[in-house]
């Protein structure tokens, strides 16, 4: 396998239960010091954090109590030799945020959302990561004629601004995804996340994040994504998984459903030099519901193991010959080309 030059992360929601909208839970939850007992011994390095992971209750909690347990949480991490990767606050599930959080027409509860996000930030520094991603769940619609989306750009920026404003070293990633649970999302792709941070006050603390079942939700191809994000050096994480088409939000093993797919992301970041500046390639991948207690944590080992594999492929593609091939617009060729490399033949 690849010699590794890449640092690898999971969140404690990725050794999931198999609870789904029609059904309950299929495997007995476990304690988060277990989940981090994992970490290490799945040959990862880091995990992601949502600000009440790491703070359980955090809405009932003083300010000073919170950095307290933040603290502490860092301090069980240091002892395991753990990294906090990043602080994503949970937006989605308070009752303050059931119409939207910072793009919520009550302007109650955009206040809600913007402190919320204040103290994820507070969380994270005492846990010694500059790294907020913002999945922006409830930020869109349901029905067009309920909001104003220009309106939203506007409330989408000045959270954004407060948050930078609220701790200098702090940076911002934005993990795009078109839809679930909104029927159409503000923010859907890349391209939207960029638009958006040259708005702030400091885009250079404002990135990206990238997911592989986003991307694919949104009809693009998540290798195109992170080839874009990186050209204007804006990849700060990336959530490796995949997706088989337009339905649900899977959540699959790397390359579970798209093998090429999943060897021309990896190709990308091998082009663009992604983790030489201290990026982590996450998985925010998880266990088919059927899966028994024995299996699951199989999904992120095989994840990371296929993520290696592919990248030996991608640094023993004959290049060469590819390049032969295209100046000859023998596409038909390079076609076959990849799938016989990829088939190891
Ligand atoms: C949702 C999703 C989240 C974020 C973190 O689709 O991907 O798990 O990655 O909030
Ligand atoms: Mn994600």
């Amino acid at each position: 396998m690849a010699k590794n030059r890449y640092q690898f992360c999971f969140g404690p929601w990725n050794i999931s239960e198999g609870g789904d909208p029609y059904g309950p839970p299929t495997r007995p939850a476990q304690s988060f010091d277990w989940k981090l007992a994992q970490l290490k011994k799945l040959g990862y390095d880091a995990m992601m954090f949502h600000d009440d992971d790491a703070v359980p209750d955090i809405d009932n909690k003083s300010d000073a109590q919170i950095r307290k347990e933040a603290r502490e949480l860092k301090k069980q991490l240091d002892g395991e030799g753990i990294a906090a990767e990043m602080v994503a606050p949970r937006l989605w599930f308070s009752p303050m945020t059931i119409d939207g959080a910072y793009t919520s027409n009550d302007p109650k509860c955009r206040k809600y959302a913007i402190e919320r996000s204040l103290r994820c930030i507070d969380v994270a520094r005492a846990m010694e990561t500059d790294l907020i991603v913002l999945w922006l769940a409830r930020e869109g619609s349901y029905l067009r004629e309920s909001k104003n989306a220009r309106k939203c750009v506007d409330y989408l920026v000045e959270a954004i601004d407060r948050m930078l404003a609220h701790d200098k070293s702090v940076r911002i990633a934005i993990e795009p995804k078109p839809n679930e649970p909104m029927d159409v999302a503000y923010i859907p792709t890349i391209g939207h996340a960029l638009a958006i941070a040259n708005l702030t006050a400091d885009p250079k603390r404002v990135g990206a994040l990238i997911e592989s079942a986003h991307a694919i939700l949104a009809g693009l191809d998540p290798a195109d994504e992170i080839d874009f994000a990186c050209a204007f050096g804006k990849l700060w994480s990336l959530h490796l998984n995949d997706q088989n088409g337009l339905k649900f939000d899977q959540d699959k093993p790397f390359a579970s459903s798209n093998l090429r797919g999943a060897f021309n992301q990896v190709r990308a970041l091998e082009r663009n030099g992604y983790g030489k500046k201290g990026e982590y390639v996450c998985f925010d991948v998880h266990p088919f519901r059927p899966t028994k207690v024995e299996h699951w944590l199989k999904h992120l080992d095989n994840s990371r193991r296929t993520f290696l594999h592919l990248v030996d492929k991608a640094r023993t593609f004959d290049e060469a010959k590819a390049k032969v091939l295209i100046a000859d617009r023998n596409y038909q060729d390079l076609d076959q080309m990849v799938l016989e490399h990829l088939m190891g033949v």
